[in-house]
């Protein structure tokens, strides 16, 4: 067989096309692809709903590759090992009882290849830059490559409807920040503003960061990190049981309401 460079290109634009076309309106949009957002997704997807999820980077998997300061080793509390499970990445116990810890990279990599099997549509490279809303609940999101934002290129974005949208962008709470400008006080927080993420404290971030999974504005939710970030709750560090419970908490939740449309 002779390969032809044409046939290839052809393949990977038709491909992506179909990709990006059958994903302009899906059910819910995830913005983050750290692992709040590829739990999330996973469940959302295994449970038959459409799901996209951008992310910025080049790579998938956030801050969960690095482990704790680059040692490639995460650790995860009792309580979320039916999450890891699920997912049937590896662990074992640390000798503290209740602690285990798991390969940083096999970790990130199952939560990706998961979530992606599922049925999670993932694009990367990719920005969110706004959102729309319509008049007063998120309806979609607005994109653009992330070459294009890093580059500051003069280039308007596109932008995808989805009645649901998920922002697991981590310590940034990216997409919160954008609906607390765009629409002054009306975040659902004590103060109607981004509460900030506030200094270490593990063993009470990791039960915050759960309660603080909730809807911030009608149609979007925060989980993970972006959750304490814009409740007000404490970081954790490289503890993340907290991070695979809390994506699988708002898909539970986002999938309730869809069904209830
Ligand atoms: O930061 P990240 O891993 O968020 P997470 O799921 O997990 C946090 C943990 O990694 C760790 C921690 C746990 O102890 O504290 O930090 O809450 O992943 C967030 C992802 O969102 C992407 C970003 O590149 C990262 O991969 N992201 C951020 N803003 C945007 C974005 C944006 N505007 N558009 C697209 N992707």
């Amino acid at each position: 067989m002779e390969i032809n460079e044409i046939v290839i290109s052809r393949a990977i634009v038709e491909r992506f096309f179909e990709k990006l076309l059958s994903n302009l309106e899906p059910d819910v949009a995830i913005v983050g692809g750290g692992p709040s957002g590829l739990v999330a997704g996973y469940y959302l997807a295994r449970a038959g709903r459409k799901v996209a999820l951008y992310e910025r980077k080049l790579s998938i998997g956030g801050g969960m590759w690095g482990g704790g300061m680059m040692f490639n080793e995460i650790v995860v509390q009792q309580g979320a090992l039916s999450v890891l499970d699920e997912f049937g990445i590896s662990y074992r116990p640390c000798g503290e009882e209740g602690y285990y810890t798991a390969d940083s990279v096999e970790a990130t990599s199952t939560l990706t290849s998961m979530a992606v099997k599922a049925g999670v549509s993932v694009f990367n490279c990719v920005s969110v830059e706004d959102v729309m809303i319509r008049p007063d609940r998120i309806v979609g999101l607005v994109i653009n490559w992330s070459p294009v934002e890093m580059s500051g290129l003069h280039v308007d974005p596109l932008a995808v409807r989805a009645p649901f949208v998920v922002d697991a962008t981590g310590h940034a709470v990216e997409v919160v920040r954008v609906v607390e400008k765009k629409v002054p006080g009306a975040l659902m927080t004590g103060s109607g503003k981004v509460e900030g993420e506030k200094s270490m404290w593990s063993n009470r971030a990791e039960s915050l960061t759960l309660e603080n999974t909730r809807e911030v504005y009608p149609g979007l939710y925060v989980t993970g990190m972006a959750a304490n970030a814009t409740f007000g709750g404490p970081r954790m560090g490289a503890i993340f049981g907290g991070m695979l419970l809390s994506g699988q908490k708002v898909a539970n939740d986002i999938l309730v309401k869809l069904e209830n449309r």
